[in-house]
C-alpha cells in the first residue's frame, strides 16, 4: 500500500504521521519512467491539507497529500484513506493547478498565511470531506472511497477553474466489458504523487510530486472491487506512487475517457502494480449517489 493506513499511497500524511506510513499502503505520485505532464487533465487535482502536527492549536503544515478528480461541478472524488483520521481542525482544499509544489515554494508566510494567500489568489478552493462509513472494510471491499465536496461552500472549483468533470462508468461496466476488452483498451493513471523508490545511503526516498503527471498502465486483472494495473517500465508502462492515492485511472472506451477506478495501493517501492478501486461497483455507486448524478446501466 502507499499510505499511512494499511493500504494507501498517501504521501504528505505518511511523512507527517510517521515512518510507518510509507509502508502502509496508499499511493501518492506518478513514477519517473514513461510519464509526462498532463495539463489537459483539467479535472484531475491535488488534495491539499492544512494541519496541526504538534497539537498546540496552530497549523504547522500545508501540503499536497493525495490526488483526485472532479466528477461534477462541486464534487472531487478521492480515497477514504486520504480523508480519514486527521487532527481536529484540519482544513481541506483542492487545487486544479498543474504545478502545486511551485505554488507552495513561491508563497511565503506561515502555513495559515500561505493558505490564505493561495485561497485569495484562486489557487486553492476549500471544501468538506466525506468518506464511506464502512471504510476500512475488508480485503475484498475496502470501501476506500471519499470526496471533498463543495456543495455547502460559496466558492467551488467551477468558479475558479475551467474543467470538464470526469465521466464515471455505468453500473457493472467493467464486468460487462470483460477482461479481454479491458486488456485491449488504453489505460492512463494520473496524479500529483512522488516517484518510485530511489535507494540512497540511509534508505529509500521518493523524490518529486506536487505536479500533475500521467502515465500509461496496462490492464492486469479485475475482481469484485479492484482493478490491478501493471506499471512495469520495460513494457512501456508508467505507474503511481505515494501521493497518487485517490487519483484517476482512466480507460478509453469508444474514444471516451472513463474514470474506471481510483489509485489506492500497490507494491511498496512502486515498481510493479497499481491497485485501484472500481467505480462501477454497487458499493462505490452507493457512496457516490448523494454527491453526483450517476450514469445508469
Ligand atoms: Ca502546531
Ligand atoms: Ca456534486
Amino acid at each position: 500500500m502507499r499510505t499511512p493506513r494499511p493500504a494507501a499511497l498517501l504521501l504528505g500524511t505518511a511523512v507527517a504521521l510517521g515512518a510507518t506510513a510509507l509502508t502502509a499502503g496508499q499511493a501518492s505520485a506518478i513514477n519517473s519512467y514513461n510519464a509526462s505532464p498532463a495539463p489537459e487533465r483539467t479535472e484531475t487535482g491535488a488534495f491539499v491539507a492544512l494541519w496541526d502536527r504538534t497539537d498546540d492549536g496552530v497549523a504547522d503544515r500545508l501540503d499536497w497529500v493525495c490526488s483526485g478528480t472532479m466528477i461534477d461541478a462541486d464534487t472531487y472524488l478521492t480515497a477514504a484513506h486520504c480523508t480519514d483520521d486527521w487532527p481536529a481542525g484540519t482544513r481541506f482544499f483542492v487545487s486544479l493547478e498543474q504545478d502545486v509544489q511551485a505554488l507552495f515554494d513561491t508563497t511565503s508566510g506561515t502555513p495559515d498565511e500561505q493558505a490564505a494567500t493561495l485561497l485569495a489568489a484562486g489557487k486553492l478552493v476549500e471544501g468538506d470531506t466525506f468518506q464511506d462509513a464502512a471504510y476500512p472494510g475488508t480485503a475484498s471491499d475496502s470501501h476506500d472511497i471519499g470526496v471533498i465536496d463543495f456543495a455547502a461552500r460559496s466558492v467551488t472549483p467551477a468558479d475558479v477553474w475551467d474543467f470538464v468533470p470526469a465521466t464515471l462508468p455505468a453500473a457493472g461496466a467493467l464486468d460487462a466489458l470483460g477482461s479481454r476488452a479491458l486488456d485491449a483498451a488504453e489505460w492512463t493513471v494520473a496524479g500529483y504523487g512522488t516517484q518510485e523508490a530511489v535507494r540512497q545511503p540511509g534508505g529509500q526516498t521518493h523524490p518529486g510530486g506536487g505536479v500533475r503527471l500521467k502515465a500509461p498502465v496496462d490492464f492486469d486483472a479485475l475482481n469484485k472491487t479492484w482493478v490491478r494495473l501493471a506499471m512495469t517500465a520495460p513494457q512501456g508502462n508508467g505507474g503511481a506512487c505515494y501521493g497518487d492515492s485517490g487519483g484517476p485511472n482512466f480507460v478509453e472506451l469508444d474514444g471516451e475517457l472513463v474514470l474506471a477506478a481510483t489509485t489506492i495501493t500497490g507494491d511498496t517501492p512502486c515498481y510493479a502494480t497499481n491497485v485501484a478501486y472500481r467505480l462501477d461497483s454497487p458499493s462505490a455507486r452507493a457512496f457516490l449517489e448523494p454527491f453526483v448524478t450517476l450514469p445508469g446501466r
